[in-house]
């Protein structure tokens, strides 16, 4: 799976790789062991993965997998669950109050102004599963296999996991993975459109960047507006607010907007008579 582009690794971190080359980050869950099930010290790993990911202005496009051939994530650890959380070795654990820090893991992941890809091989289950639907596109090996849980193990994820993973594959087919907890292959998930393509596994990463490096060949504006046009119908209020930072970005891009600051700083009226009232 590897040998198509050489990754150079960086930070410091226990249960995550991060990694970048030509434009790519690629951010890995790494705790085979448990088939990459997250705990809360993997989680702040992966938000601070996705945030240096977001100010890299290198960075085009961030690739999440697991590490190994078995497994994308199998969701929370199930070990450290606590009566009302997972439990890790922070000060808030400490004191036995547990945390539920995916959901801020998978908002990052929505607002990130640039394509998330998750890149699967072998399980994507539970809250690994809720994560993958959040990516912007799943690139599957023919092994990967997904599905939901939460009514076995108790837990649920009404949120992305819920609503999004219906606006993916329909309500019904949602109400079925969730109330049946059945897990799908490749090749069903392909067919339900909760993948983008299935590939052998030797060649998943391959296909992976191929794709990463398409999208690198066109406009980062363009992608950053298309992906929160798309969030923006379903984050309601919270994708609106994104969407409308990023207008008012592009508005502090152009000279009319600098024409409002520029005579701000001089001290005189502005001259917004030279722009045009477009039609
Ligand atoms: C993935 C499965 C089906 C693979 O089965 P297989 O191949 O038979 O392997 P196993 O022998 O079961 O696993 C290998 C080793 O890995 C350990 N392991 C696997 N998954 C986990 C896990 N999730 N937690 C801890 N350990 C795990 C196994 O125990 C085994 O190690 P040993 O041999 O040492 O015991 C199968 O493994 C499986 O079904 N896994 C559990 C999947 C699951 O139920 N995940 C949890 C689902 N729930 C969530 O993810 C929580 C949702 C959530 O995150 C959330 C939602 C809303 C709001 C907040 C949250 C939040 O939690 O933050």
């Amino acid at each position: 799976m590897s040998g198509v582009i050489a990754w150079k690794p960086s930070g410091d971190y226990t249960d995550i790789v991060y990694e970048t080359a030509e434009g790519i980050a690629k951010i890995t869950i790494n705790r085979p062991e448990v088939h990459n099930a997250f705990r809360p010290q993997t989680l702040f790993e992966l938000q601070h993965a996705f945030n240096v990911a977001r100010d890299d202005s290198e960075v085009g496009v961030v690739i999440l997998t697991g590490a190994g051939e078995r497994a994308f994530c199998s969701g929370g650890d199930q070990k450290i669950r606590g009566d009302d959380g997972y439990l890790g070795d922070d000060a808030v654990a400490r004191q036995g109050i547990g945390r539920l820090n995916v959901l801020d893991l998978q908002v990052q992941i929505r607002r990130l102004p640039k394509p998330v890809v998750a890149m699967v091989a072998g399980y994507a289950i539970g809250g690994g599963h809720v994560l993958h639907v959040c990516c912007d596109l799943t690139i599957a090996a023919d092994n990967a296999r997904f599905g939901q849980t939460g009514p076995k193990v108790g837990s649920f994820d009404g949120g992305y996991g819920a609503w999004l993973l219906a606006e993916t594959v329909g309500l019904k087919k949602a109400r079925e993975i969730w109330y049946l907890c059945r897990q799908y292959d490749a090749q069903e998930a392909l067919a339900m459109g909760l993948v983008n393509t299935v590939v052998p596994l030797a060649e998943l990463e391959a296909e992976t960047v191929a794709w990463a490096r398409e999208m690198l060949e066109k406009s980062p504006l363009a992608l950053r507006m298309i992906k929160g046009a798309i969030n923006a119908v379903s984050d309601g209020a919270a994708g609106m607010q994104q969407f409308a930072g990023d207008a008012t970005m592009l508005y502090y891009m152009s000279e009319e907007a600098q024409e409002g600051r520029d005579a701000f700083k001089e001290k005189r009226r502005p001259d917004f008579g030279r722009f045009p009232r477009r039609p």
